[in-house]
């Protein structure tokens, strides 16, 4: 047990010193039992007019929650989209009632699956930048957070100790 503990201690330890040297020192955020973690955005090109943004949604709660809106400091608007395959095509298309969040799940928005869509890009984004994001949820919790912009070949932000502090509290609240 106590190995256990001392192990979980040092992994927390190496990624914190991982964060903070890649300066990618996430922010995460909560709202009730409503955890937003690991948001980032993709660079866009010079006058691309849209830009995905990712983030991951803990509901530690007992009752169903759904992200039903989106804003940011960079867009005109923002879409929640999901990718899916028709035919042999890979099109996404907005999920006018939002993502539901389980009791007790996490879901992740990333590149290839659902995602954020910045529509109406005020200035593209630029890698090292930061926007500003409101999170609305049905049950009337409001999360907002920084989206710090990577590289547009980046997959997603390195995990964090906020990140690993979120799943530990999540598996608490399973017992
Ligand atoms: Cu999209």
């Amino acid at each position: 047990m106590r190995r256990i503990s001392l192990s979980v201690a040092v992994l927390i330890a190496m990624l914190a010193g991982a964060g903070a040297a890649s300066g990618q020192a996430d922010g995460q955020r909560r709202q009730g039992s409503l955890v937003a973690s690991a948001a980032w955005a993709r660079a866009t090109p010079r006058n691309a007019p849209v830009g995905g943004a990712y983030l991951t949604l803990f509901n530690h709660g007992a009752t169903s929650d759904r992200l039903i809106a989106v804003a940011t400091s960079a867009s005109g608007k923002t879409e929640i989209h999901q990718m899916r395959m028709e035919g042999n095509v890979m099109v996404m298309r907005a999920m006018p009632d939002g993502i539901e969040i389980g009791p007790h799940q996490t879901v992740t928005l990333s590149p290839g699956g659902n995602h954020l869509m910045l529509m109406g890009l005020m200035t593209p984004l630029m890698e090292g930048g930061k926007l500003n994001a409101t999170l609305t949820f049905q049950s009337g919790a409001k999360i907002e957070l920084e989206v710090p912009v990577l590289g547009m070949g980046a997959k997603g932000p390195p995990m964090t100790a906020d990140d690993m502090n979120g799943m530990l509290d999540d598996h608490d609240h399973h017992h």
